[in-house]
């Protein structure tokens, strides 16, 4: 047996183990920049990235789009009679992948691991197969569970929402799913449980109640959340935000509607933000915009790493390369103390007409060199010092006395109007920004790799 594969057949016989061969190399299926025990400060670039692949994109989509069937061989579906043993072999495929890639992580909805059963007991005794195996599979490779959800929006019971629908029913049933997704996280260790809010949202407000829908769905996380801690979760509950689709208005809208929400509903002490850069675009964001934020509050948790098209209004979910986009976001995460529970999961998608054995790997490469890269070139910034110097000196007249008083709450609107009598019009706030030559010493950094 192979060391890389785990189940009774190879799924991916073309591709071995992917190795580190530097910039130079011209081996499609080799690291150019992941060198995953290369030391960046204190840590590896493996304990930095955390990277995880997502079941749903890579072994469950099969390139179906509004317009045309599926396009993907995926073997695994192919050569099984029954739902659940397609299940076993997709898993078997899956743990190759990861085994090969070399990422530490993966992440699942409970559909993607076991198919919906005739009713809920049988859903939960599908899932509870596949998790053992799961659970053999994981200690086979190392391989770790980043993060579990329930998917509450692929079945057209959902199409009113899941937490937030106006049929009692139908929540309860939503209930049933997040129970079991809670359990098959815990069993798996698990070090995240997330929640993107599918169809939490409306597509009119003249058949919607957005007042009850939005304390539903506050009530529906308090119910999840006790749950977890009851049953010994000890990681983080996650929120992905993002703005519209499937639902016209989403309620998780972005990172800041997000934080909002988590406040007045007192449910800050256990969730984060598990930050989607094309959600960010969809919400007019830049990706960076949305982890500063949330790392502003206090909420930074995990990241969904994916890029959309500038040209699309739409949820690409292509794989991410620029490496402009990713030098900002491990800025930004760096800044933010990195990730503790969280990592980057690749929550993207090869185009369906990648068709070809290998697209799978090289789309994961790619994207593993883009946040490698960024992460060389985040850390060269930080350790630079130039920008963040930069940044602390246009704000020093806060350091004086003056300044210091009114950050820190210890001063009115009359004093502060008094200060401002006597600093006078003169040349008050005629300072540079220096936007073009911060850019271009950004073009520097990125180009010194
Ligand atoms: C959908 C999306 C989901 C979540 C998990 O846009 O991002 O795949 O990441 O439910
Ligand atoms: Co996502």
């Amino acid at each position: 047996m192979s060391d890389y594969y785990v189940g009774k057949k190879e799924y991916f016989p073309k591709v071995g183990k992917i190795k580190y061969e530097g910039p130079k190399s011209d081996n499609p299926l080799a690291f150019k920049y992941y060198d995953p025990e290369k030391k960046i400060g204190k840590k590896t670039m493996k304990d930095h990235l955390r990277f995880a692949v997502a079941y749903w994109h890579s072994f469950c989509a099969d390139g179906t789009d509004p317009f045309g069937s599926a396009t993907l061989a995926q073997p695994w579906k192919t050569d099984a009679k029954k739902p659940m043993d397609a299940a076993v072999h997709k898993l078997d495929a899956a743990f190759e992948f990861f085994s090969k890639l070399g990422v530490g992580y993966y992440c699942f909805h409970d559909r993607d691991l076991a198919p919906e059963g005739a009713t809920p007991a049988e859903s939960e005794k599908n899932l509870f197969t596949m998790v053992r195996k799961a659970k053999k599979l994981q200690k086979a490779t190392g391989v770790k569970l980043l993060w579990g959800t329930a998917n509450l929006f692929s079945h057209p019971r959902f199409m009113n929402g899941a937490a937030t629908n106006p049929e009692f029913g139908v929540v309860a049933l939503a209930a049933t799913q997040v129970k079991a997704a809670i359990d098959a996280t815990i069993e798996l260790r698990g070090q995240g449980y997330t929640f993107w809010g599918g169809r939490e949202g409306y597509m009119s407000l003249m058949n919607t109640d957005l007042k009850k829908e939005k304390d539903h769905l506050a009530r529906f996380l308090i119910m999840a959340r006790d749950y977890g801690r009851k049953h010994g979760f000890k990681g983080t509950f996650y929120i992905e935000p993002k703005p519209m689709e499937p639902a016209k208005h989403q309620y998780d809208f972005d990172t800041e509607t997000v934080i909002g929400f988590l406040r007045h509903y007192g449910l800050d002490r256990d969730f984060r933000l598990n930050i989607e850069a094309n959600h960010a675009e969809l919400a007019g964001h830049d990706f960076i915009h949305e982890l500063e934020t949330a790392a502003a509050a206090g909420f930074f948790g995990s990241v969904d790493a994916n890029r959309g098209d500038a040209r699309n209004g739409w949820d690409t979910d292509q794989f991410p390369n620029s490496y402009y986009e990713t030098a900002l976001a491990m800025y930004a995460i760096l800044r933010a103390g990195g990730f503790t529970t969280g990592g980057l999961n690749f929550d993207a998608k090869i185009r369906r007409n990648s068709i070809d054995h290998a697209d799978l790997f090289l789309a994961h490469i790619g994207g593993m060199d883009a946040f490698a890269a960024g992460l060389v070139i985040a850390d060269k910034m930080i350790a630079d010092r130039k920008i963040s110097a930069f940044v602390k000196k246009r704000y020093i007249s806060f350091n004086t006395p003056e300044g210091v008083k009114f950050a820190g709450g210890k001063m009115t609107l009359e004093q502060l109007s008094a200060i401002g009598e006597k600093v006078g019009y003169g040349k008050a706030g005629l300072k540079s920004g220096k936007q073009e030559y911060l850019e271009n010493l950004f073009n520097q950094y990125l180009l010194g790799l």
